[in-house]
C-alpha cells in the first residue's frame, strides 16, 4: 500500500514499476476462518492475457492500470474501443487452479484476469479487506479501477485494505494473476511440480472495526527447561490502530485463564497468565482450547492447543517427552480430482490417508499447505513440518530475493503461529552447498527462530555424494538448525537398493529426520524386485531403506517420499509416469500401492526408529 501511495502521489516511476521488489508485510489478518466474513467464492469472469501479459505489463514492464483493470465495455454504437469485455466472458472456480478446469488452459503458465462483482454496505467506523489464502504466482489487485495492492508468492495469504474505494452498492474487482516463473521468484524456474496457477484458495472481504486484531500468538511458556508443573500462557495481541493503553482482554474459560492488559505504543498487548488446568495438546490428545479475544469493538476466537515442543541433544522432546515422527511427504494436490488441495474434502481424504498409515507426522512439501491442513492437522492430532519454497537453486546472491523470502517466512509464521500441530519450520529443501546459500539461509534461520523462538527450525539437506560407504554430512548449514532433515535417494537416483545395507552415515549430533527417500512405482504395475517401476520394487528398495535407519542412532523420523503421486511437468515416461511424480505410496487417484502396506505395518510396530 505504501508504495502504491508513493506512486500516485510522487508520480515516481521506480516505485510504480512491477512488483518485482517485494513490499513489506502487508497487514495480514490471522484467523480469518473464524471472523465473519463474505465470501468472494465462486465464479468469476476470466480472460486469458496475450504471453508475456500484455496487458498487464506496459512495454517497459511496469503495470498497467488502464487495461483490463478498468473492467470497460466494448461499445455497440459509436467509436470502436475496448476488446474485451469481463461480463460476456466465461467462468473459473474460485478457489481453483485454472490449469485443472480448462483444458486449453492445462499449461499455461502466463496471466489471467479475473473478476467479479460484489455487494457492499460501507458502514463508518469500520475497514474491509479483500482477503486472498493464495494465488500463484503474482497478483495485482484492482477494487473500482483503483490498485489496491500487489503481492509476490504463491503460497501464503495476503490482505489488501478496500476500506477507502468501496461504495454502497455494487462493486467489482479485478485481479491479475501471473504464474510466469522467475530466475529470482521463490521457488525459482526449475521445480518438481506442477505449477498450478490462479487464485488457488479462499477469497474473502473482512470488515473489521477501525481498530482491530490482526494479529496474536498464545502459546504455552516456552522457558529454558520443559517443566510439567506449568500451566503458564503467554504472548501476545496486536491492536492495529489503537492507542497505547487500548485495553485487550483475553479469555479461555476451559482452562480458567482471563487477563485484560493494555496495548504499548505500537498497539501489542504482551500477557501473561496461569491457567488453572490444562491438559496439554500431543497426537494422543489434541486437545483445543477455546480463546476469546476482545478489544474495543472487535471480537475473535480461535481454537488453541497448548504443547511444548524444543530439542534435547539428539532427541525431539513433546511436552518433556521424546518422540519418534512417522509421517510422510504430501505436495497440495487434490486426491482423485486432481488440481491444487483446497476443500474440506481434500484435506478429509488426505488426513483419512496418515491416519490408515498410523502416522503422527506430515511433512507439507515444499511450501506452506492451505490453511485447512494445519486447522485439521490440530484437530486430528498430526504434527506437521511447515516450509517456505526454497527449493534447490534460488537466486541466493540477491538481496531483494532474500527480502522476499523473509516476507514469505513472515506470512507462514503468521498465520500457523498459534496452530500447535505445527512443530518445525523448514527454511528450505536440498539447496546447493556453497558459502552465499549457506550465508543466506543462516540468516533466514536465525530470522525464523527470532519470530517464533518456540519452535525449532529445521531444513531438508542432500547430498554429499557417498565416498564408497560412507556418507558425511557435514553441511554447514546444519550449524543454523535444531533439527537436520536428509533426504537421499539410495537404490533410485544413485547405486543400487542394497547398498543401503552397507551405508555408514555421520551427522551432525542433533536430531535428524530422513526426510526423502523412495522409489517410483506405477500402481498395479508388478513384477521382480529387480524391475524398476513396479510396486515390488518400490517396497524392496523401502525395505534396504529400514535397514539402514535402524543404523541410525539420532534417528527421530521418517517421511518418505512422497504420501501420494503428484503431477510433475518433467515426468514423461509414456505409460509409467504420464506428467506424475510416481514415488507415492498412493496413487492420484487414491490406489494405495504395496508400499503403503509397508509403511502401516512399520508405524503400527514402531520399527523404523526410537525416540531416544
Ligand atoms: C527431491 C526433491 C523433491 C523431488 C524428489 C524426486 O529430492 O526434494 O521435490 O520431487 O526429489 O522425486 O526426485
Amino acid at each position: 500500500m505504501l508504495r502504491l501511495a508513493a506512486c500516485l502521489i510522487l508520480a515516481a516511476p521506480a516505485l510504480c514499476a512491477p512488483a518485482q521488489a517485494q513490499q513489506p508485510l502487508q497487514t495480514l489478518l490471522v484467523n480469518v476462518d473464524h471472523r465473519s466474513t463474505v465470501s468472494l467464492n465462486g465464479d468469476w469472469h476470466y480472460l486469458v492475457d496475450q504471453s508475456p501479459g500484455r496487458a498487464l505489463y506496459t512495454s517497459t514492464g511496469a503495470i498497467n492500470d488502464k487495461s483490463y483493470a478498468m473492467n470497460d465495455h466494448p461499445h455497440i454504437v459509436g467509436p470502436h474501443n475496448e476488446e474485451y469485455d469481463f461480463s460476456a466472458a466465461p467462468t473459473l472456480k474460485v478457489p481453483g487452479d485454472w490449469n485443472t478446469q480448462v483444458p486449453q488452459l492445462f499449461n499455461d503458465e502466463g496471466v489471467v484476469w479475473y473478476q467479479r462483482d460484489f455487494d457492499a454496505q460501507p458502514k463508518p467506523g469500520t475497514r474491509t479487506f479483500l482477503h486472498v489464502g493464495a494465488a500463484n504466482y503474482r497478483s495485482h489487485v484492482w477494487v473500482n479501477q483503483k490498485r489496491v495492492c500487489d503481492h509476490e508468492g504463491g503460497y501464503t495469504p495476503f490482505d489488501c485494505e478496500v476500506t477507502a474505494v468501496l461504495h454502497p452498492g455494487s462493486n467489482f474487482v479485478v485481479i491479475a494473476v501471473d504464474a510466469t516463473r522467475l530466475v529470482d521468484g521463490i521457488p525459482s524456474v526449475g521445480i518438481d511440480w506442477f505449477n498450478y496457477g490462479g487464485l488457488t484458495r479462499d477469497l474473502s472481504l473482512v470488515t473489521v472495526p477501525t481498530a482491530f486484531i490482526d494479529d496474536y500468538d498464545v502459546h504455552l511458556a516456552h522457558g529454558s527447561a520443559f517443566d510439567p508443573m506449568s500451566k503458564e500462557l503467554t504472548g501476545y495481541i496486536h491492536v492495529l490502530n489503537a492507542p497505547a493503553g487500548t485495553a485487550v482482554t483475553i479469555d479461555i474459560p476451559e482452562a480458567g485463564a482471563k487477563t485484560t492488559v493494555q496495548t504499548n505504543a505500537e498497539g501489542t498487548a504482551s500477557f501473561t497468565i496461569n491457567a488453572t488446568s490444562l491438559t496439554l495438546w500431543s497426537p494422543e490428545t489434541p486437545k483445543l482450547y477455546k480463546v476469546n479475544l476482545a478489544s474495543g469493538e472487535d471480537r475473535l476466537s480461535d481454537e488453541i492447543g497448548f504443547r511444548d515442543i524444543r530439542v534435547d541433544g539428539t532427541r525431539i522432546l513433546l511436552n518433556g517427552k521424546a518422540i519418534f515422527l512417522q509421517g510422510a511427504n504430501m505436495h497440495a494436490e487434490a486426491p482423485v480430482r486432481g488440481g491444487r488441495a483446497n476443500t474440506d474434502q481434500d484435506v478429509a481424504t488426505i488426513f483419512s490417508y496418515l491416519k490408515d498409515m498410523n502416522a503422527n507426522f506430515v511433512r507439507l512439501a515444499h511450501y506452506p499447505h492451505d490453511e485447512r491442513m494445519t486447522r485439521t492437522a490440530d484437530r486430528d492430532g498430526i504434527m506437521v513440518w511447515s516450509e517456505i519454497p526454497n527449493w534447490q537453486r534460488i537466486s541466493y546472491d540477491k538481496p531483494e530475493v532474500y527480502a522476499k523470502d523473509v516476507v514469505m517466512l513472515k506470512e507462514m509464521i503468521r498465520r500457523d503461529r498459534n496452530k500447535a500441530s505445527v512443530i518445525l519450520w523448514s527454511v528450505s529443501n536440498e539447496t546447493p552447498n556453497n558459502p552465499t546459500r549457506t550465508k543466506f539461509l543462516t540468516d533466514l534461520a536465525n530470522e525464523a527462530r527470532s519470530l517464533d523462538p518456540t519452535r525449532p527450525i529445521t531444513s531438508a539437506i542432500i547430498g554429499p555424494k557417498p565416498k564408497g560407504f560412507e556418507m558425511v554430512n557435514d553441511d554447514p548449514l546444519c550449524a543454523a538448525l535444531d533439527v537436520v532433515g536428509q533426504n537421499e535417494y539410495i537404490g533410485w537416483y544413485e547405486g543400487t537398493p542394497e547398498d543401503a545395507d552397507k551405508m555408514h552415515w555421520t551427522f551432525p549430533n542433533k536430531p535428524i529426520i530422513m526426510t526423502e527417500f523412495g522409489a517410483e512405482a506405477k500402481h498395479g504395475n508388478h513384477g521382480a524386485t529387480n524391475q524398476r517401476w513396479t510396486e515390488e520394487q518400490q517396497v524392496y528398495v523401502l525395505q534396504h531403506q529400514f535397514m539402514m535407519f535402524a543404523r541410525i542412532p539420532n534417528l527421530r523420523g521418517t517421511t518418505p517420499w512422497v504420501l501420494m503421486d503428484f503431477r510433475s511437468p518433467t515426468r514423461n515416461i509414456p505409460k509409467l509416469q504420464d506428467g506424475y511424480n510416481r514415488k507415492g505410496l498412493i496413487s492420484e487417484d487414491g490406489k494405495k500401492k504395496q508400499a503403503f502396506d509397508l509403511f502401516k505395518q512399520a508405524y503400527k510396530d514402531h520399527t523404523l526408529g526410537k525416540p531416544e
